[in-house]
């Protein structure tokens, strides 16, 4: 994938309390999205008691957690972390899609922002060029998403 956004700033992560959900499944992938948030969450200022890590799992149970963890009121934004890759079953299809519709409505139904760091990729290659290097670490990324979203949701 080439695609790419113009980050907005790098948002302050002081103040804010956000809480990760992580799935198990494709430990060695998940582990290293999560290493990325959690680097992106220190750069920018975030206290590491205002961090919080859940393991789910996998992938198919981020959206419940997701879910609750933004009814609590305790966190500004929930950032999901998950890597299916398809392989040659359907099961991805299952996996990947209601793994987003449920993060979605987790985010719609508790108006708090429910980040997608959920990579979904068709090899384990593809995976780890999306989590290996610290540039490209979509969970770092994810970590930006979700303080972008928090601090613009305090202005409205
Ligand atoms: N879970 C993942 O996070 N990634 C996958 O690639 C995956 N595959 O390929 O099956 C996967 N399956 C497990 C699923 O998320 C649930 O944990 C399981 O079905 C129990 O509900």
């Amino acid at each position: 994938m080439t695609g790419s956004r113009t980050p907005e700033a790098e948002v302050s992560a002081r103040g804010f309390r956000v809480a990760i959900v992580a799935a198990r499944f494709n430990d060695f992938i998940v582990t290293s999205l999560l290493q990325g948030a959690s680097a992106a969450w220190a750069e920018r200022g975030g206290a590491p008691a205002d961090l919080t890590v859940l393991r789910v799992p996998g992938a198919f149970e981020l959206p419940l957690i997701a879910k609750r963890l933004g009814a609590s009121g305790r966190y500004d934004a929930v950032v999901a972390l998950g890597c299916v890759i398809r392989g040659d079953t359907p099961h991805f299809d299952y996996v990947a899609g209601e793994c987003a519709r449920g993060l979605l409505e987790a985010g719609l139904d508790t108006g708090v922002p429910v980040v997608f760091g959920v990579l979904t990729v068709e090899t384990v290659e593809q995976a780890l060029e999306r989590a290996a290097t610290h540039a490209g670490n979509k969970g770092g990324e994810a970590m930006q998403a979700a303080l972008e979203m928090a601090a613009l949701l305090k202005q409205l």
